[in-house]
């Protein structure tokens, strides 16, 4: 492990700049905050897959292929949640510019390719724009467009995992006058546990300070049928994304996991208020796992996400929790998804 004075001369020296080839027409600065734990991590992966009820943690999902999968998810007529927070968006994004601050920095995170953020940007014009995603490619490609329509608004990227912490509290004072506006849209919080949720939603409210607030997005309770399915599409593409988290495993803990023996599950524990998504074992067979194996019955199975949904009341009252005393909301008609306001 590095020392936490070695751990900040690597992350200076981690700094990435742009390409030469768009250097000279937008500028823009990427930091590189992954955390120096990446064995640990790993061991922490493949001791879950070990354990007696195995599992895998939703952030794996994410490779290229996982990434395009869940965009294709997001057009699925089933999956509600990205077109019903976007029409919450575009009905009442006047309303919601009014109560931000101006000349704020607009933190975008988990910004992946940005799209969510630009027609905020068209009508909040921050100071700045800075997104925070775990995927370099995505990171470099929100800033180029930004970068690019937005000349005037000052552009940087972090690459980090921010499941745990925020790690931007030197960026953010950079801009002492430019108030931190929070974008966590899409109901990412979701696949917290409510402990992580809650602890996360703390970091938040330390970095939005005295004047900045967090704007975030969130699935509401709901029929346990439209829920089902929405993480159980007919085209079958929420099950072809569960099933290539396996393949990432494969890569990163020299495994040998055959995702055709695995079937898609999905399961809303009402009295939990959460989706719950496994993959179960069609077969008997054994799976080599680096240099251990893991033995499967028919019928057992890893638990790869839980998507949790909260009442409007119950996520209120976590944001009061956590320390942001005024909220805001907006839903749509159905009361499906909610958009949430949390400032100081
Ligand atoms: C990213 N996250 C909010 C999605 C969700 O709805 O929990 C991930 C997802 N899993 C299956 N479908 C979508």
């Amino acid at each position: 492990m590095l020392q936490e004075s070695e751990w900040a001369a690597a992350q200076r020296a981690q700094r990435v700049m742009p390409s030469a080839a768009s250097r000279d027409e937008i500028r823009y600065r990427i930091l590189n905050r992954m955390r120096a734990d990446e064995p640990e991590e790993l061991l922490r992966l493949k001791n879950g897959l070990l354990a007696r009820r195995a599992r895998i943690d939703p952030k794996y999902f994410y490779d290229t292929a996982g990434s395009a999968l869940f965009s294709d998810i997001c057009a699925q007529p089933e999956y509600y949640l990205t077109r019903t927070e976007a029409r919450i968006f575009s009905d009442h994004r006047s309303e919601i510019v009014w109560h931000l601050p101006r000349g704020a920095q607009w933190i975008d995170l988990g910004c992946g390719d940005g799209a969510k953020s630009q027609p905020w940007i068209v009508t909040v014009r921050p100071r700045r724009y800075l997104g925070l995603d775990i995927a370099p490619e995505a990171l470099e490609r929100a800033l180029q467009q930004i970068g690019t329509r937005f000349p005037a608004v000052e552009c940087a990227g972090v690459v980090c995992d921010f499941s745990r912490l925020l790690p931007i509290e030197d960026i953010v004072r950079e801009r002492p006058a430019a108030p931190p506006v929070l974008f966590y849209p899409g109901s990412s919080l979701g696949n917290f546990s409510t402990a992580q949720a809650f602890a996360l939603l703390k970091s938040f409210r330390k970095t939005v300070g005295s004047r900045g607030c967090l704007l975030i997005g969130v699935d509401l309770v709901k029929d346990a049928r439209i829920l089902q399915a929405a993480y159980d599409d007919a085209q079958g593409v929420t099950a072809a994304f569960n099933r290539n988290v396996l393949r990432v495993v494969n890569r990163l803990l020299d495994a040998d996991f055959d995702p055709r023996k695995f079937r898609h599950h999905a399961h809303y524990d009402k009295r939990a208020a959460r989706v719950e998504m496994r993959l179960r074992s069609i077969v008997e067979h054994r799976v080599r796992i680096g240099s251990d194996e893991r033995p499967f019955r028919v019928g057992e199975s890893i638990l790869t996400e839980y998507s949790h949904k909260y009442t409007v009341s119950g996520f209120g009252q976590l944001l009061r929790n956590a320390g942001f005393a005024r909220r805001r909301i907006w839903t749509d008609a159905a009361g499906w998804f909610g958009v949430f306001l949390a400032s100081p």
